[in-house]
């Protein structure tokens, strides 16, 4: 197993529940899926509405893709440079459990404070979940981007309840959070990634800027986590790609969505 990260960024992600990787993958990389993303007819046929909000609000967009293919999104999510920091933290080879395309153009809607294991709780038994952000475009206070509160991974697992088509954290805890933890503004630029924990409270402003945000968010969990619903599981096992396999996997899309 190799180890990219050091051992000061394994013990930022243990105790603050995030850890920022600055250019992962290199910006033209990311310009190639996010010019992909723009051109896929799948995007523009798949791409649905979330509205995060009870009465008025405005609805942010997004992909849901619960399993790995041949595309672009894919060849990221099962990348060796995405997946062996993790494989690192959790000493345990990774399962892919979704991918979501993050559409989150001008105008478009946030998110409120949650947990992913808030929400996931319900598939997996142990909290080793974490979720990434790949930056596609710039991602900026002004763009909503994510926001976290460091170290809210050590509360466990808070209540979470419905709004809209969201869940969200039961919002007294949340206000102690923010009162006695710190809230960080994640900005990241194209090909930077944020590896963030299931347990760390996570939220996103509206996008009231002229520049889109979109992005990939890929949930894993180590294969030592156990499945606890009765259905059959929808993870995959990550055989990683090398630099190689992925690049291919990217080029492939890109051809076919120029068609
Ligand atoms: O991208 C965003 O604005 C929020 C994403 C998020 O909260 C999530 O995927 O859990």
């Amino acid at each position: 197993m190799s180890t990219p990260l050091t051992v000061d960024q394994v013990e930022q992600f243990r105790r603050d529940g995030y850890l920022v990787v600055e250019s992962l993958f290199d910006p033209e990389e990311a310009r190639r899926v996010l010019e992909i993303s723009h051109l896929d007819p799948e995007i523009a046929a798949e791409a649905k509405d979330n509205e995060n909000y009870e009465g008025d609000g405005v609805a942010t967009r997004l992909v849901y893709r619960p399993s790995l293919g041949d595309n672009a999104y894919s060849a990221l999510a099962a990348s060796k440079r995405l997946v062996a920091p993790m494989e690192q933290i959790y000493s345990s080879t990774m399962c892919h459990y979704y991918t979501l395309n993050m559409l989150k153009d001008p105008g478009t809607g946030g998110w409120a404070w949650h947990q992913d294991y808030g929400y996931h709780y319900k598939e997996f038994f142990y909290p080793d979940y974490i979720s990434v952000m790949v930056a596609l475009d710039p991602a900026t206070a002004e763009n909503g981007c994510l926001r976290v509160v460091k170290g809210s991974n050590r509360l466990g697992r808070l209540e979470h309840s419905g709004l809209g088509s969201q869940l969200i954290a039961n919002r007294d805890r949340v206000d102690l959070a923010l009162e006695q933890m710190e809230e960080i503004t994640c900005e990241l630029s194209p090909g930077s990634v944020l590896y963030f924990d299931g347990n760390i409270l996570h939220a996103s402003h509206q996008n009231h800027s002229q520049q889109s945000r979109w992005s990939l968010v890929i949930s894993y969990v180590p294969a030592s986590n156990v499945w606890v619903r009765e259905e059959p599981s929808t993870i995959t096992r990550i055989d990683p790609l090398d630099d190689a396999a992925m690049e291919a996997a990217i080029t492939r899309h890109e051809a076919s969505v120029r068609k």
